[in-house]
């Protein structure tokens, strides 16, 4: 953390940047950085290789720029990527991947990226997290825009302060960003309430066609791309699907399996207690232990099919050990 500070102390241009898809803990850390900079007289730029979910309306979302084509120029800009290691931004060219002016602040475990300038902390429940410890170092005082971003990143993260990752110490952060006029009722209803007719219609389908095995420990869901396109429902609105797959009683790994592009299968793991972040690291993919995913190219029952043997033998496993 030291030498992140001292690196954005150090400099006085930024390009703040996150994974594909963001989701709302790399939407909030990035904004709440980026009025945290501001404040403090630097000037920096929000880029996204994607734009953000329609259903999540925060002050500063609309100062994102959304760069499908990506960045390959940054002049005498310092990066910071959030929430993820460099190469899967989707908007850092290979080059400026191997940039030294990257400054890389995550908490995933399977973060491989190394520099001076890195600070990951699994044991942290979102990056939002690590932006408020940053801002508060800095100097930065909280005002409603920030808290706004940083309470709905933790929020996202957390599932409401519902999964494990919740600590005491994620409730006194967040109490505090609430004495900032956040609406917190407004944040809670975008992030887990707030759903088109086509996804609803969607998750009816996926729900009557749920699929378990090994005594109902393995419960999974598979949406293929003409189901998305029958229901006219977003696929990568959908990844918070896999949530009604872990509430059945019985499940021990939940799975979705979405079809995002033709060929292009996404599947993600939830748990309450199973390590699923290293069976997403056995398929390439990676993520948190009890919240993980991987992307495979291939057609969707054999991916299925390949994903379903690798989660019955981990079961297997843990069974025995
Ligand atoms: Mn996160």
């Amino acid at each position: 953390m030291k030498a992140v500070i001292q690196a954005i102390q150090d400099h006085e241009e930024f390009i703040i940047t996150s994974h594909e898809h963001p989701d709302p803990d790399s939407l909030g850390s990035m904004l709440a950085l980026c009025f945290g900079l501001q404040q403090l007289g630097k000037s920096c730029r929000v880029v996204s290789s994607d734009p953000p979910p329609e259903n999540l309306d925060w002050p500063g979302l609309d100062l994102i720029e959304v760069l499908p084509d990506g960045l390959d120029d940054i002049g005498d800009a310092w990066i910071i990527v959030l929430d993820c290691e460099p190469s899967r931004t989707g908007v850092l060219s290979e080059k400026l991947q191997r940039s030294e002016k990257i400054i890389n602040i995550d908490h995933h475990r399977g973060n491989k990226y190394t520099s001076s300038t890195t600070w990951v902390d699994s044991s942290e429940a979102a990056v939002a997290v690590m932006i408020y410890r940053l801002l508060k170092e800095l100097g930065v005082s909280l005002n409603k825009k920030i808290a706004t971003a940083l309470y709905g990143g933790i929020v996202g993260d957390t599932g409401g302060f519902r999964y494990a990752n919740t600590t005491a110490e994620t409730l006194r952060i967040a109490a505090e960003l609430l004495e900032h006029d956040v609406n917190h009722a407004m944040i809670n209803k975008q992030i887990f309430a707030s759903q088109s007719m086509e996804f609803m219609r969607l998750l009816g389908y996926a729900l009557s066609n749920l699929k378990s095995d090994m005594h109902g420990r393995l419960v999974w869901m598979e949406l293929s791309y003409a189901d998305f396109q029958r229901f006219g429902a977003d696929p990568n609105a959908t990844d918070q699907l896999v949530q009604y797959a872990r509430m059945v009683n019985t499940a021990l790994i939940a799975v979705l399996f979405r079809e995002a592009a033709p060929g292009e299968v996404r599947i993600g793991f939830r748990s309450d207690s199973i390590d699923v972040g290293a069976l997403a690291t056995q398929l390439g993919g990676g993520g948190h232990r009890l919240a993980a995913g991987a992307k495979i190219q291939g057609r969707l029952d054999e991916v299925v099919e390949v994903v379903l043997n690798k989660a019955r033998e981990y079961l297997n496993e843990v069974d025995r050990s």
